[in-house]
């Protein structure tokens, strides 16, 4: 058995957060599928799991996870990488979580999903993420402008949490080379050792079939 078990699937940057980060610091885990596309998020049996009827959760010994950044969390306290090293630089990494939680990873993930598994999406809603998902990515390459990762100098979770939709370019309908410096900074991240596509670290690419 497996130290860490992570609830996931490979579609679901939220899922690829907490991956990336088992991942990169070879802990000893693995993947539990949740048929996400067939509805397994809301059956009971899952809501037992996790009330809010999400993805990921991430099990420990005893201990039940849920919400990314939550288990980020846990992560650096377990593994001491990818943290802070002082009150400033946790309250900057939060700040950059509580936003990519916000507004980064919910627009861009909920455009995505309109555009690319959604049967049929009206074009107005689409037009409407589109623009909000473009306005968080503007944000983010002022950033980056500014500094090589989110919270200053070196990887932190706030990168790995970020940092996990936009590798799905192609489904968004995106050239980051009109944001050269998320550009930059994706190219960084997939160059640390260990890295790898979402679809190459969770189960579930392609879609099963529908049930
Ligand atoms: N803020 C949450 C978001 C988790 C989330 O939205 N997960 C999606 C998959 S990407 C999910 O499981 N949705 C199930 C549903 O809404 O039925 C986190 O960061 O963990």
């Amino acid at each position: 058995m497996t130290e860490y078990l992570l609830y996931g699937f490979a579609q679901s940057g939220n899922c690829y957060k907490a991956a990336l980060y088992l991942e990169l610091v070879a802990a000893d885990w693995q993947a539990r599928f949740v048929d996400y596309f067939n509805g397994e998020t809301r059956t009971a049996e899952y809501r037992r799991i996790n009330v809010m009827g999400e993805a990921p959760v991430l099990e420990h010994g005893d201990l039940r996870l849920s919400q990314s950044a939550v288990i980020l969390d846990y992560l650096v306290e377990r593994f001491g990488r990818y943290g802070w090293n002082d009150g400033a630089e946790r309250r900057e990494i939060l700040r950059w979580l509580f936003w990519d939680n916000h507004k980064l990873t919910s627009y861009t993930g909920t455009y995505r999903f309109l555009r690319t598994f959604a049967p049929a999406t009206d074009k107005a809603v689409l037009e409407e993420f589109r623009k909000r998902a473009e306005g968080a990515w503007k944000v983010l390459d002022t950033q980056l402008g500014r500094a090589p990762y989110l919270a200053g100098g070196r990887l932190t979770i706030a990168d790995i949490s970020a940092c996990a939709y936009l590798f799905f370019e192609d489904e968004l309908g995106v050239s980051w080379a009109h944001y050269p410096n998320i550009d930059r900074w994706l190219g960084r991240i997939r160059a640390v050792p260990r890295w790898r596509h979402p679809y190459a670290l969770l189960p579930g690419h392609p879609i099963p079939a529908r049930k």
